[in-house]
């Protein structure tokens, strides 16, 4: 048995309560296998992937806080601290009541890979808690997160570990942990990223993820000679990533005609109100559902339904494993030609070979979503000069980062006779350079 399936089967023993962070470490170790081949030696020996599919440490802790009745509230924090080989922990913090160990370690495992591939100096960590601040008020958002920040501040810091957002953590979230944070250590430093622009935040983060994903997509279909103007898009999701992703698809000229959220899904196919999408999530905080108050013609449908619309391109926004082997069928039955995630993992692995395999342009969130990240780093750097870049400065460094990741990623499938094969790209170029890293640090 080779040393990667050796990896593989005794993982998939010890983390069998873990699905979420087996499916990711799967899919990843599955594409390494020809890599790991070439040095499979030295890789042994230094027992490498050991090192790798173990976070360097995972803080658990309990957050207590009181709601607005008065009534003490318990929920669960984490912090998965997975690798630092390139550069400080780096990754967002999920809010969720579906948080849980696994899914903050599949989460922390793919920002290995993800930071990597930006090609600047951040290592791969998440956190998060199964506190659901949807319903809440503010006040308790913000007992919530300072007792967060209570527990996480003695964890994090500008050189060590830098959170930033995911799901449910936007920037109100960010603005009252990173207030107890600087309240505790006393220190006003880029401990998050995110931040709003008035105390650090840097210009066009917000938008990064989304634009960054249109502007890797543009780069896929450029390379196989087409364009996104003219095509009809399908979006799911209707939170951050998924907003300025159908602002950047609108920009380039393309008719997104799909969101959704938890509830149900809108149909538009008049193409997306982008002020009305905007007014109802980023300030009501209201459900999808409210769309048909604007747009009286699109179409309202309770449950998950986006993959069933007919469409040129499906840019998956919302969350792991929403996009399965029968989406893939009726999105291939439809004629799509890209997937490029968004979100991360949304696709399971039966339902990504399903759509490789038929010729469908590929593209997995560790490289498509990575311009949020990439985009942190930027904050990071603008904290370290205590200097703030314009908007266009910042965006237009993102775009060379999302183009740049693209052509590594096809270079890396080529080198490895995969050509097109994004998943197998994206995974061997970010690993390449984190296990460089960690063979030049010695066994630590
Ligand atoms: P938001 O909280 O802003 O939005 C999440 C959206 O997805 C909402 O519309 C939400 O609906 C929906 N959603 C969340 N969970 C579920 C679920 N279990 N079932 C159905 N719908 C769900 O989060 P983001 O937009 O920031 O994140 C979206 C995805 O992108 C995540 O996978 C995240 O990890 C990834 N990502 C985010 C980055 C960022 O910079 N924010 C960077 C890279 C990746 P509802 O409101 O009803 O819950
Ligand atoms: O999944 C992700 O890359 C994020 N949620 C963004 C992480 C970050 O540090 O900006």
């Amino acid at each position: 048995m080779s040393y990667t399936k050796e990896i593989l089967a005794s993982a998939e023993r010890q983390y069998a309560d873990q699905p979420e962070f087996l499916q990711a470490m799967r899919e990843v170790l599955e594409s390494l296998e020809p890599v790991i081949a070439k040095n499979e030696e030295e890789y042994k020996k230094e027992a490498l992937l050991e090192r790798l599919i173990v976070p360097d440490r995972v803080v658990m802790f309990r957050v207590p806080w009181v709601d607005d009745q008065g009534n003490a509230r318990v929920n669960t924090g984490y912090r998965v601290q997975f690798n630092n080989a390139i550069g400080p922990y780096k990754g967002g913090l999920r809010l969720h009541p579906s948080v849980n160990l696994s899914v903050i370690k599949f989460l922390g495992f793919e920002q290995i890979f993800k930071n990597s591939l930006t090609g600047l100096p951040i290592g791969g960590g998440k956190g998060g808690s199964d506190f659901d601040p949807k319903g809440k008020s503010d006040r308790e958002v913000m007992a919530f997160c300072q007792s967060f920040m209570a527990e996480l501040w003695k964890y994090v810091g500008a050189d060590r570990d830098v959170p930033a957002g995911d799901i449910g953590t936007g920037a109100r979230e960010i603005g009252y942990l990173f207030g107890m944070y600087k309240k505790l250590n006393g220190n006003f430093e880029g401990v998050l990223t995110g931040k709003g622009l008035t105390y650090g935040g840097s210009l066009a983060r917000k938008e990064a993820t989304g634009y960054g994903l249109l502007y890797l997509t543009e780069e896929l279909l450029k390379t196989h000679g087409q364009k996104l103007a003219g095509k009809t898009v399908v979006v799911s999701g209707a939170g951050n990533v998924a907003i300025y992703a159908v602002e950047k698809a609108q920009q380039l000229g393309a008719k997104v005609v799909t969101v959704s959220d938890s509830n149900g899904w809108i149909y538009d196919p008049d193409g997306i109100d982008l002020a009305a999408l905007k007014e109802i999530k980023e300030v009501k905080r209201a459900r999808i559902k409210e769309y048909l108050s604007y747009r009286p013609n699109a179409v309202y449908t309770e449950g998950k339904g986006v993959w069933s619309v007919k469409c040129d391109v499906a840019l998956p926004c919302a969350t792991q494993n929403e996009l399965l082997l029968d989406d893939a069928k009726a999105l291939v039955a439809n004629g799509v030609t890209a997937v490029c995630e968004g979100a991360n993992m949304p696709t399971s692995i039966e339902a990504t070979k399903y759509l490789q395999a038929n010729g469908v342009l590929f593209v997995p969130g560790k490289a498509a979503n990575a311009g949020g990240v990439a985009t942190s780093a930027l904050e990071m750097s603008q904290n370290s000069e205590r200097l703030s870049w314009s908007f266009e400065e910042v965006d237009a460094k993102l775009k060379t980062i999302m183009v740049g990741i693209f052509r590594n990623i096809d270079a890396a499938a080529k080198r490895y006779g995969m050509d097109g094969n994004y998943v197998a790209g994206a995974n061997i170029a970010g690993f390449e350079k984190v296990a460089n890293a960690m063979l030049a640090q010695g066994v630590c």
